[in-house]
């Protein structure tokens, strides 16, 4: 639909949004992912970098905080690749230096996330990923994002506090969703 001046809506128009947790099939606006800058990226100083392209996608940030990760938290967080060999090497490089743990908020933002990520590995990440611009080996690939819905929750839920994570409406809502 194009924007034309009479059929457009206004920017603000109040939408209906589905309840958290009462429409789970539902695609939803207020889907939320759990997005951290690894120790590496922020060393790098890729933090903004990082954000601006969430931000210019049209995602929404509502949390956001710079951590020195406990090793508990890391390994917890890291759960399913305990049995891995690289884990203990893992844990230690995310252990580094502090992280800077976000969580974002957009229409199918775990997945459109995890793309514009890239690949675990950045030599098999594409050009314009996150992983393919700015990194090199798969042991210092900058940057986590949750994997499906469901991880997303349990990590956000481990990161954050409720809180710790802010509702407010987007003034841009009705540009970037029709
Ligand atoms: P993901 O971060 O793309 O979801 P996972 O398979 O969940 O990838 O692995 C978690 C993290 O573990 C990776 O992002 C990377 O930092 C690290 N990792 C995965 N595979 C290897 C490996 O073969 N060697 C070293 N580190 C690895
Ligand atoms: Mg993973």
């Amino acid at each position: 639909m194009g924007m034309g001046a009479s059929a457009s809506p206004a920017p603000d128009t109040p939408r209906r949004e589905a309840v958290r947790g009462s429409e789970p099939a539902m695609a939803s606006t207020e889907e939320r992912t759990f997005i951290a800058i690894k120790p590496d990226g922020v060393q790098r100083a890729l933090v903004g970098e990082i954000i601006k392209r969430f931000e210019q996608k049209g995602f929404k940030l509502v949390g956001m905080k710079l951590l020195h990760a406990s090793e508990e938290l890391l390994r917890n967080h890291y759960d399913d690749l305990k049995d891995r060999p690289f884990f203990p090497g893992l844990v230690k490089y995310m252990h580094s230096g502090p992280i800077v743990a976000m969580v974002w908020e957009g229409l199918n933002v775990v997945k459109t996330g995890r793309v514009m990520l890239g690949e675990t590995n950045p030599a098999d990440s594409k050009p314009g990923t996150i992983r393919g611009d700015f990194c090199v080996q798969v042991g210092r690939n900058i940057i986590h994002g949750s994997d499906s819905v469901e991880s997303a929750n349990t990590e956000i839920n481990l990161w954050f506090t409720p809180e710790e994570l802010v509702s407010y409406k987007s003034c841009v809502h009705g540009w970037i969703y029709d």
